[in-house]
């Protein structure tokens, strides 16, 4: 059996998706996400034009070295397209050689190590009633753990807030906050962390006061805060028992953590823009995070991600895989039969994706009762109908920036 065809498909349904689907000699089909928010075409120019063509003829069944290859056959390493590039080709492959084996993915990755994925979704209010209501929401669907970003008072909009974004126009459902918005330009927001850092413990002194101690809480900093500010907030939310706080400051430079740590016991999370373990070594080696947030479709697939964790789970941090609207059901999927196998599980992230998503991609996996599970199909249990990719074009979409008050350009 060889690698016989490789399409890149790219579809905006609710929004853009970059998948690639091989195609073997024997006609068994696997796909992997490459989508990367606001610069999808990137990705599947390197695909396209530099990937594609090394896999015709290759033996699907040696991911391994299909990966080493591409990785350091391109001599340039690293970085987010090359990453998400690489990711693709290696959940298709791990696609094809589950379904070869008739056997759900996560059998292959040594089994299952739970009966399911612990899972949180995104409330969000501009303020405390819509904040609560989106909170009883989430409840209402099932989720155990939530994640509250809330807005501050002064600013006209921040991340994190679904009310601030979009309906979908066909059928009038509000689905969670989705930050890339379709246009020539990225919006231009406005920031100002003094006023962020005074305004957030107040809310979740609020949101614990009327949902009670137990339910897991976490809260996304979005990397906007310098190293003691972070540190400020982590000691400011201690008394609100967070699961998580994460990406409090920019991670280009890990030490900054040092800081964050000699002050806080909030548990701390990061990750999400990393593409390989080299962005977590020093890191993890510290002990200066508590979770992995890596997705599969930005970390160089399966292959690596796993390696990532394996690495993780020698010094007791755990996956928190980012698991936004962004990745696609096939990212998500390939998530799920990771984090169903591997032993240190922390929690999945997960953004319900749009009707019309649903429509392109075909999924097996359930969330059932707050917990994910990736089913049993063989391969990952995620197809994608061709016809229904092709009637939603992709449109040039942006993730938003940030200003300050001065007009100096700010982390978003
Ligand atoms: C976020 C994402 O889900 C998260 O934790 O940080 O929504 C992030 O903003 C997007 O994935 C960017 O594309
Ligand atoms: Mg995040």
């Amino acid at each position: 059996m060889i690698i016989d065809k490789a399409d890149v498909i790219v579809t905006s349904p609710d929004r853009n998706f970059v998948t690639l689907k091989i195609t073997t000699s024997d006609g068994v089909t696997g796909l992997g996400d490459a989508t990367l928010n606001g610069r999808e075409l990137a990705v599947v120019a390197y695909l396209t034009e530099h990937v594609v063509p090394l896999l015709i003829g290759r033996d699907p069944a040696r991911i391994e070295d299909t990966w080493q290859f591409l990785y350091r056959s391109a001599y340039w390493r690293r970085g987010p397209v090359t990453m998400a590039a690489i990711a693709a080709v290696d959940v298709a492959l791990w696609d094809v050689k589950a379904k070869v084996a008739g056997l759900p993915l996560y059998q292959l990755l040594g089994g299952a190590s739970r009966t399911g994925l612990l899972t949180y979704g995104h409330a969000s209010g501009k303020d405390l009633p819509e904040l609560f209501d989106s909170v009883r929401d989430h409840q209402e669907q099932g989720y155990k753990a939530i994640r509250v970003q809330t807005g501050v008072p002064g600013l006209r909009s921040i991340y994190g807030i679904a009310s601030n974004a979009t309906f979908d126009a066909n059928s009038g459902v509000r689905y969670d906050h989705e930050p890339a918005q379709r246009g020539a330009l990225p919006a231009e927001e406005d920031w100002d962390t003094r006023s962020y850092l005074r305004h957030v413990p107040t809310v979740f002194e609020a949101v614990r006061n009327e949902f009670g101690p137990e339910i897991p809480l976490l809260h996304d900093g979005h990397h906007r805060m310098t190293p003691i500010q972070a540190a400020r907030l982590g000691k400011s939310l201690e008394p609100y028992d967070l699961f998580w706080l994460e990406d409090v400051t920019p991670a280009e430079n890990p030490e900054a953590l040092r800081l964050v740590r000699q002050h806080t016991t909030t548990p701390l999370a990061i990750g999400e823009i990393f593409n390989t373990v080299w962005d977590y070594q020093q890191i993890i080696r510290e002990q200066l995070i508590d979770y992995v947030r890596s997705a599969v479709t930005h970390t160089g697939g399966i292959t690596h991600l796993k390696k990532v964790l394996d690495y993780a789970s020698q010094y007791q941090i755990k996956s928190g895989m980012h698991g936004p609207t962004d990745i696609s059901p096939v990212g998500m999927a390939a998530a799920m039969h990771l984090g169903l196998a591997i032993h240190n599980f922390g929690i999945q992230e997960y953004m319900k994706h749009g009707a019309r998503t649903d429509e392109v991609f075909r999924q097996s996996f359930t969330f059932v009762d707050g917990m994910l599970h990736p089913g049993e199909q063989p391969g990952i249990g995620v197809e994608l109908d061709e016809r229904a990719a092709a009637a939603y074009p992709y449109a040039q979409a942006y993730l938003p920036y940030n200003r300050l008050a001065d007009g100096t350009v700010h982390d978003w």
